[in-house]
C-alpha cells in the first residue's frame, strides 16, 4: 500500500514539475501530495456528485468560507497520514515541512466564514447530500503585518502557484447578466472529505471570467488598456473578499459580487432539477433546501423569483410558493452593522429585472401586513424598501421558512428585539442552532497528543465522529489522567514557545500560563478590556516585585476591517503594551505580549492546543455565539467569560466550578448602563485611574497618532456616541478579580486538570456533527445517503 502511495507520489510530482522527485522544489512536493490526494478520492467524488443530484439536497450559501489548510485535513479524513509521512521519508523528506508550503484559503473573515467550514466537514462525515457556494476569491482576507505596531494590509494571493484542491469545470460554466455587463462563471470544485466515510461532498466557488479574453479590435488598433478594460472589470467581481464599500462603486461591487454567485449556484441547481426532475419547477422546493448564510446571500431570494418565472414560465404565487418553501435564513449577529442596506440606485444600475421582483415583493408584503392589521408605522418599518433602501434582512424573514440564531441566548435576543415584529408575527419560523466545530480539525489534526490520550481512555477513535461519547469519560477523571493532560499541555506549550520564537521573534516560557484572545478585532469583543488588564498588572509588579503572582503570557491575534480607525488603535495599543513590558527588565519575563501577527486558521491550529485560558469577554448580549470558545474547550483550556453567546451554555455543561465567569449579564446591562458612569469608575476603581492615564501621559507611545487619546477619550468622555458603550470601564473590576483568581487556582495543576477534563468531556454538544444533525432534522429535512 505505502508503496503504492510511493509510486503515484513520484509520478505527480514529476508530471508537475517536470523533474525527479528528488530534484523538486517542497512547493512542488506539497502540490504533487496533493494532487495525489485527488487521485485517490476522484471515483468516490464523482460518485457522491451523481447520487446527490438525485435526491434531497441542502445548498449552504455563502460569501464566506474559511477553510484553512486542505492537505493534512484530507490526509487525516482519509487515514493516509502515516503513509504519506512514509513515502516523504522515503525521499528523505519530513511531512510537517511540506505541509508548511500549503497557503491558507483564507476566504473568510472571522467565525462566520470558518463555522461554514466546520458545516461542510461536518456535511461530508455525516453522509448528508449538502453542497457550499461561494465565490473563488483570488486574494483572500488581507495579510496582516506589523509596522512599529500599527496593522498594515497586503494582497494575500492563495492559489498562484497552482492549487490542486479546487478543480476547474469548464462544461459547468454559467452565464451571469448585468444591465452593463455579461460575465461568465467558472465553478471550481473543492473536494470535502469526511471522516470514516466513502462520501465526498462539494463546495463549487464560482470564477468570474469575461465572455471574450480581451476586445481583439482595440489590441490591433494598439489601444491596448482599451483591450482589456472589460476584462479587468469583470475579474474585479471575484478579486477580492469584501472590497471596501465606503464609496458608491465599492457598493456596486458589493452587490455585483453577491448576484455574481447567487444566480450561477440557482442555474446550476434549477438545471440539475430539470435534468433530474424535469420541466415542471413547482416541486423546486421537494428536492432543494437553501441555507442563506447572513444576509449576504439574500438576492437570491428575487433571482430565483426571476428564473421560476421568467425562464421556466411560473406565475408569481407559484413561484413564490416555491420560494418561501426553500429558503432559511440563519443570523449571526445583533449588530446593525451586519443588517445589510443596499440604495435602490445600485440595484437600479445592476439589475432592472431584479428590481421589478423586489418592488413587487415590497407592494404584495405591504398589502399583506395591512390585512393583518399592522399599522403603517410597523408596515414601514418592516418593508423591503424604505427610503429607496433596500433591506436584505427583512427579504431573508420574509421569504424563509425557517429563521435561526446561533446560540440559545442569541435566538432570544433576536426573537425579542432584533427581529421581535416578524416573530410575533411568524413565531413557528423561529428556531436556534447553536454553532458547533469540528473535532477533525480542532481537536484530532491540531492535537495529536490529546487525541491519543482520548483513544487510550476511550478505548477507541469513536469520539471522532461522535464526540458526545465523551461525556461518558467525565467520571472516569483520575490523577493519571490529569498528569497526562498537564504533561500534554506542557508539550504543545514548548511547541508553540518554538513556533512564536520563529515567526514573531518572542522568547515564552511554557512554564507561564498561556492566556489566549483570538479573534476579529471589534470594540464589542473587548480586546481592549484584556489589555487594560495587562498595563494593570504591569503596574502592580512595578509598585511592589515582591508580588507573588505566576508568570503569564498574553497572546493575542485579531485583524481589524481596514477601515475601523479605533480597532487599529487598540491593536497598536496592545503592541505598545508588549513594547513596554516585554523589554522591562524589572519585569524580568514575568508578564509577555505576544500580538500573532497575520492570525489565521493555521495559527489558530498552533494557539489553541497550547492555551491555558480562553478569553471570551464580549459585552454581554453582543457576541451572537463564539466559535473558537469551543475550541479552546475542546482543547482542554478554561473559559474566562462574561454569560454571551455560547459561553453560557458552555458554562451550563462544565459547570459553574469548571469555568470563570465574571461581569454585567444581558438583562442587568439596560439598567447599569442608564446610570452608568465611567468616570465614577476611573475614579474609584484602584489602579485604573493609572491604567487610562498610561495612554496619553507619555508611558506609552502612539507614534503621534493621537490614536490613544481617542481610545482614552473614547471610554471616558465618548463623542457622538456615548462614553463606553461597551462597557469596558464597568466590568473592570470584576474581570481583574475573576483573572487574578484564574491564576491563583493554576498553581495546584491536578485540581486545574481535572477542570480541564471535565470541559473536554462535555464538549460534545459543540460539535458541529450536533449543530448539522439538527438542521438536517429540523430545517432541512435531510436523510443522511451514503454512497454504494
Ligand atoms: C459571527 C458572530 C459570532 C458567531 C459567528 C458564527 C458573525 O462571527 O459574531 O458570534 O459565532 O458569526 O455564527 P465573527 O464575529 O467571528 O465574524
Amino acid at each position: 500500500m505505502s508503496h503504492n502511495l510511493t509510486e503515484t507520489l513520484s509520478s505527480q510530482v514529476r508530471a508537475g514539475s517536470g523533474r525527479p522527485l528528488r530534484a523538486s522544489t517542497l512547493m512542488e512536493v506539497w502540490q504533487g501530495l496533493s494532487a495525489t490526494v485527488i487521485d485517490k478520492i476522484a471515483d468516490r467524488w464523482h460518485a457522491t456528485e451523481r447520487t446527490y443530484a438525485a435526491g434531497r439536497q441542502e445548498h449552504y450559501f455563502s460569501a464566506e468560507f474559511l477553510m484553512g489548510r486542505a492537505l493534512l485535513n484530507n490526509l487525516s479524513n482519509l487515514g493516509m497520514v502515516e503513509e504519506a509521512r512514509a513515502a516523504l521519508d522515503s525521499f528523505g523528506l519530513n511531512l510537517s515541512e511540506v505541509l508548511e508550503q500549503e497557503p491558507d484559503a483564507a476566504l473568510g473573515n472571522g467565525g462566520l466564514g470558518r463555522l461554514a467550514a466546520c458545516f461542510l466537514d461536518s456535511c461530508a462525515t455525516l453522509d448528508l447530500p449538502v453542497t457550499g457556494y461561494g465565490i473563488l476569491y483570488r486574494y483572500g482576507l488581507f495579510k496582516q503585518l506589523f509596522d512599529n505596531g500599527f496593522q498594515t494590509e497586503h494582497p494575500d494571493p492563495w492559489m498562484e502557484e497552482g492549487y490542486p484542491f479546487v478543480v476547474r469545470r469548464e462544461e459547468a460554466q454559467r452565464i451571469v447578466h448585468y444591465a452593463d455587463l455579461t460575465v461568465r462563471a467558472i465553478p471550481y470544485d473543492m473536494p470535502i472529505t469526511g471522516y470514516g466515510t466513502k462520501n465526498v461532498g462539494t463546495l463549487r466557488l464560482w470564477k468570474a471570467e469575461p465572455m471574450e479574453e480581451f476586445d481583439y479590435d482595440a489590441f490591433n488598433s494598439q489601444r491596448f488598456t482599451d483591450a482589456i478594460v472589460d476584462r479587468e472589470r469583470t475579474m474585479d467581481i471575484s478579486r477580492v473578499l469584501y472590497p471596501n464599500d465606503t464609496t458608491f462603486e465599492g457598493k456596486v461591487l458589493r452587490v455585483r459580487q453577491q448576484y455574481f454567485f447567487c444566480s450561477a449556484s440557482l442555474q446550476a441547481i434549477v438545471d440539475n432539477y430539470v435534468e433530474q426532475h424535469g420541466k415542471d419547477l413547482s416541486d423546486f422546493a421537494k428536492y432543494n433546501a437553501i441555507q442563506l448564510n447572513d444576509t449576504h446571500p439574500v438576492l437570491a431570494i428575487p433571482e430565483l423569483m426571476r428564473l421560476l418565472m421568467d425562464v421556466h414560465g411560473l406565475g408569481w404565487d407559484e413561484a413564490w410558493k416555491v420560494v418561501t418553501a426553500t429558503f432559511a435564513y440563519t443570523n449571526h449577529t445583533v449588530l446593525a452593522e451586519a443588517l445589510e442596506t443596499w440604495e435602490m440606485s445600485i440595484f437600479d444600475r445592476l439589475f432592472p429585472r431584479i428590481v421589478e421582483i423586489v418592488r413587487e415583493i415590497d407592494r404584495r408584503f405591504r398589502e399583506e401586513m395591512a390585512e393583518r392589521g399592522l399599522d403603517q408605522g410597523t408596515i414601514d418599518y418592516m418593508a423591503p424598501i424604505q427610503h429607496n433602501m433596500v433591506r436584505m434582512a427583512w427579504i431573508a424573514c420574509y421569504a424563509s421558512y425557517s429563521i435561526n440564531g446561533v446560540a440559545a441566548l442569541h435566538t432570544e435576543i433576536i426573537k425579542r428585539e432584533t427581529l421581535g415584529h416578524w416573530h410575533a408575527i411568524w413565531p413557528e419560523r423561529f428556531n436556534n442552532k447553536t454553532n458547533g466545530v469540528t473535532p477533525r480539525r480542532w481537536l484530532k489534526q491540531c492535537n495529536p497528543r490529546l487525541a491519543e490520550l482520548l483513544d487510550e481512555v476511550t478505548g477507541s477513535d469513536a469520539w471522532v465522529r461522535d464526540l458526545s461519547t465523551l461525556s461518558q469519560f467525565t467520571d472516569a477523571g483520575t490523577d493519571w489522567i490529569y498528569d497526562r493532560l498537564n504533561q500534554i499541555k506542557h508539550a504543545n506549550k514548548v511547541d508553540f514557545a518554538a513556533w512564536v520564537a520563529a515567526r514573531e521573534g518572542i522568547e515564552i516560557d511554557p512554564d507561564a500560563i498561556f492566556d489566549v484572545q483570538i479573534k476579529r478585532l471589534h470594540e464589542y469583543k473587548r480586546q481592549l478590556l484584556n489589555a487594560l488588564y495587562v498595563l494593570d498588572l504591569y503596574f502592580r509588579l512595578k509598585e511592589n516585585p515582591k508580588l507573588d503572582v505566576p508568570a503569564r503570557v498574553f497572546i493575542f491575534g485579531a485583524k481589524a476591517a481596514p477601515g475601523y480607525i479605533r480597532a487599529k488603535a487598540i491593536i497598536k495599543l496592545i503592541n505598545a503594551i508588549g513594547e513596554l513590558v516585554n523589554n522591562d527588565a524589572d519585569i524580568k519575563g514575568r508578564i509577555k505580549v505576544v500580538f500573532v501577527h497575520n492570525y489565521n486558521v493555521s495559527p489558530a491550529e498552533h494557539i489553541i492546543p497550547a492555551a491555558d485560558i480562553s478569553e471570551q469577554i464580549s459585552t454581554a448580549g453582543k457576541e451572537a455565539s463564539g466559535t473558537s470558545n469551543m475550541k479552546f474547550m475542546m482543547n482542554g483550556a478554561l473559559t474566562l467569560g462574561t454569560l454571551d453567546g455560547a459561553n453560557v451554555e458552555i458554562l451550563d455543561a462544565v459547570g459553574p466550578e469548571n469555568a470563570y465567569i465574571f461581569g454585567a449579564t444581558e438583562d442587568e446591562l439596560p439598567e447599569l448602563k442608564r446610570n452608568y458612569d465611567p468616570r465614577w469608575h476611573y475614579e474609584n476603581v484602584p489602579g485604573l485611574r493609572r491604567v487610562l492615564d498610561a495612554l496619553t501621559d507619555g508611558t506609552l507611545d502612539d507614534s503621534g497618532s493621537g490614536w490613544f487619546h481617542d481610545v482614552r477619550h473614547s471610554l471616558l468622555e465618548g463623542g457622538y456616541e456615548p462614553a463606553d458603550v461597551y462597557y469596558v470601564l464597568g466590568d473592570f473590576a470584576a474581570y481583574r478579580e475573576a483573572k487574578d483568581r484564574m491564576a491563583e487556582d493554576y498553581a495546584d495543576q491536578r485540581a486545574w486538570a481535572a477542570k480541564a477534563w471535565v470541559n473536554i468531556t462535555r464538549s460534545g454538544r459543540f460539535s458541529s456533527d450536533r449543530t448539522i444533525s439538527d438542521y438536517a432534522r429540523e430545517v432541512w429535512k435531510l436523510d443522511a445517503t451514503p454512497i454504494d
